[in-house]
């Protein structure tokens, strides 16, 4: 898929939400390459990636016990790292809280 060139006749809303998948996959290779890996963020990988992009959720001086509980709720499966589809489902339900759905329905 091009990332460039708006394609003639979309709709702009269109337009605009591929570029959201497309900015979402490029966030977590940026993150998930820097180990020689890209399939997956180790843990330091997702720590900068929370603090650098995620500053809705926290920053640069975050305390690390918060990181951890971040990258736990992401990391679903509960091994060591983070994939590709652990990181979109956490979007699925970062989304779904801005939506206003309660939190109880988003962790479920
Ligand atoms: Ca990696
Ligand atoms: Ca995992």
């Amino acid at each position: 898929m091009s990332k460039g060139g708006a394609q003639k006749g979309k709709e702009c809303s269109e337009i605009g939400l591929m570029h959201v998948a497309i900015f979402l996959n490029d966030i977590f290779t940026e993150y998930s390459s820097k180990d020689g890996n890209p399939a997956t963020l180790s843990k330091s990988e997702c720590m900068q990636l929370i603090q650098e992009r995620m500053t809705g959720l926290c920053d640069k001086n975050v305390d690390p016990k918060k990181l951890q509980t971040i990258m736990d709720v992401m990391n679903t499966n509960k091994d060591t790292e983070v994939d590709f589809m652990e990181f979109m489902i956490f979007f699925v339900k970062i989304t779904a809280l801005v939506h206003g759905m309660p939190m109880d329905k988003v962790t479920q």
